[in-house]
């Protein structure tokens, strides 16, 4: 199917971005081709935002948040706004599934599971927007302290590829929430439900200039956002390296970030591990979205005597899966990309030079009628050495890195020899075992016999080191987008 059929701000199949109320071209007319993963063909262009449009919008956004509409907006009247954006979503649950599909390549089932995920987090922000406290704080007789969390102002949030609705719905129902505007630059290569979002922003009534969408490239629109002086805060999910360039410029503002980098995240299985829901589990945590996870489990860590036994079950799992566009719902669709189907293998490369047993996977998948789509066998590196580049960069693809260890000791130095330190899932029956683990292991999410808890909208999630900082979701989240103001007066006079 076509994406014209399900964006109406879209003409000739080029869409349009969203700043202060109106459907914009960029002035010069320049396109993007926004590329279907499942067979190579360009859908349709997005324009090629740039820092004029990005001053444009982060002024209408400035205006917004300091006009009287927005300032005197109630907090249950912003809260109800982002409830009725969960019914719209869900309303259009189908077709938002579709394009999401359409453009990142996901199988549809998991893109409505994304879908449900966007609705989940305006509601759950809709319930908080009336909850924003302050405290009182006892000082001395004859003085009152208390404290007031205001927004920040105007946000800016640069949004990845890999889960554009969720991503783009966490950190904006945050952030509106808490009764800041929004300037949102989606990935090029995936900006339909960001353009969707501000549809429904519209249609739920949300005043102009409160949420804009500027699409473009990172380097152009994202670098303009980021070392933007009219910013208040700026909310970043991706790469390591973008992520420092992003703090680096955002730095030259005095601009609070906050980063979400991905992870290189350890499933750890003992042999007393509870045998299907963890071999399962593992395969899931590496394959959803085909890898293209930043809590994606893509190290695994398993006990020397089930070694053997536990990853030849689990390169026979990988077999059998079916892989295909995501629109058919397959279990596994392409990778984003043929820029990230190389960067996947050139680790596979570099895993032949090292000697690394590549059990199973290793080639691009050959899918009938897709020939241009960009696909990618699930593949199990075993024996990976501790300190080799499989075991401490992120592939981003469908390859998991395994690791025999013997001890609870040593596994625990493995989980935790890493630049990263995101999730960790730990499998076993020995409950004081799991727990001496979740306390020693160097991670923002711990998981005990599970992976992912079902999605978590209100669990805090970020990283330790090179995943970054600052936690989205939860009540935490709220965090980003407040300041504390102390107010003390004297009471006795
Ligand atoms: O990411 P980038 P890329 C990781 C993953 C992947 C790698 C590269 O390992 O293989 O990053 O992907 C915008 N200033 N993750 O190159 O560059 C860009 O337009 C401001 C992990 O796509 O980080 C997009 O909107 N913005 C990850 C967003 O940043 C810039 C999700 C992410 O792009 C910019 C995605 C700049 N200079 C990739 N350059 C996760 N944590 O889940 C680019 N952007």
């Amino acid at each position: 199917m076509s994406l014209q059929g399900v964006n109406h701000h879209m003409t000739a199949n080029i869409s349009k971005m969203f700043i202060n109320g109106k459907w914009l071209e960029q002035d010069t007319g320049e396109t993007i081709g926004v590329m279907n993963p499942a067979n190579g063909e360009i859908m349709y262009h997005i324009p090629r935002g740039q820092k004029a449009d990005i001053d444009r919008a982060v002024a209408s956004a400035r205006d917004a948040f300091e006009s009287q509409i927005w300032q005197t907006f109630k907090p249950e009247t912003r809260g109800r706004i982002l409830w009725k954006m969960a019914d719209l979503i869900r309303r259009d649950k189908d077709s938002i599934a579709e394009m999401e599909t359409l453009d990142t390549g996901k199988p549809l089932s998991q893109a409505k599971a994304d879908v449900e995920a966007g609705a989940g987090y305006f509601e759950y922000y809709a319930g908080m927007a009336d909850k924003i406290l302050g405290e009182t704080i006892p000082i001395a007789s004859g003085i009152l302290d208390f404290t007031v969390r205001e927004p920040v102002g105007v946000t800016s949030h640069i949004v990845p590829w890999n889960y554009p609705l969720q991503i783009a719905s966490r950190s904006t129902a945050a952030a509106i929430a808490t009764g800041n505007t929004v300037v949102m630059k989606p990935a090029e290569d995936t900006p339909a439900t960001a353009l969707k979002l501000a549809r429904l922003f519209e249609e739920a009534g949300l005043p102009k200039g409160v949420f804009n969408v500027v699409t473009g490239y990172g380097y152009e629109a994202g670098a303009a956002l980021s070392d933007h002086p009219g910013v208040d805060h700026v909310t970043f999910t991706g790469s390591v390296e973008t992520g420092m360039a992003v703090m680096t410029a955002a730095a030259k503002n005095i601009t609070p970030v906050t980063l979400e980098l991905g992870g290189k995240s350890p499933n750890i299985v003992f042999s007393d591990c509870h045998w299907d829901e963890a071999l399962n589990t593992v395969m899931r945590s590496i394959i959803q979205n085909a890898g293209q996870t930043c809590s994606a489990g893509s190290r695994l860590l398993v006990q020397k005597d089930i070694h053997d036994r536990f990853v030849d079950a689990l390169c026979e799992k990988m077999q059998s899966l079916v892989i295909g566009p995501g629109i058919d719902d397959c279990d596994l669709g392409p990778i984003l990309s043929e820029k990230q189907c190389r960067k996947i293998e050139s680790y596979i490369d570099f895993a032949k030079q090292e000697g690394v047993a590549i059990k199973t996977g290793g080639n691009r998948a050959n899918v009938e009628g897709s020939e241009g789509g960009f696909y990618f066998q699930p593949t199990v590196l075993d024996h990976v050495a501790p300190d080799s580049r499989l075991a401490k960069e992120e592939i981003f693809g469908p390859v998991i890195a395994v690791f025999p260890f013997e001890t609870e000791k040593e596994a625990l130095k493995l989980a935790n020899h890493s630049p990263y330190g995101l999730v960790a899932g730990i499998w076993t029956k020995d409950i004081g075992k799991a727990h001496r683990l979740a306390e020693k292991i160097r991670a923002g999410q711990i998981f005990i016999n599970n992976y992912g808890a079902g999605g978590g909208i209100q669990m805090p999630f970020g990283g330790y080191k090179k995943s970054g900082f600052g936690r989205e979701k939860g009540l935490e989240a709220l965090r980003n987008y407040t300041q504390l103001k102390n107010v003390a007066i004297k009471t006795s006079l």
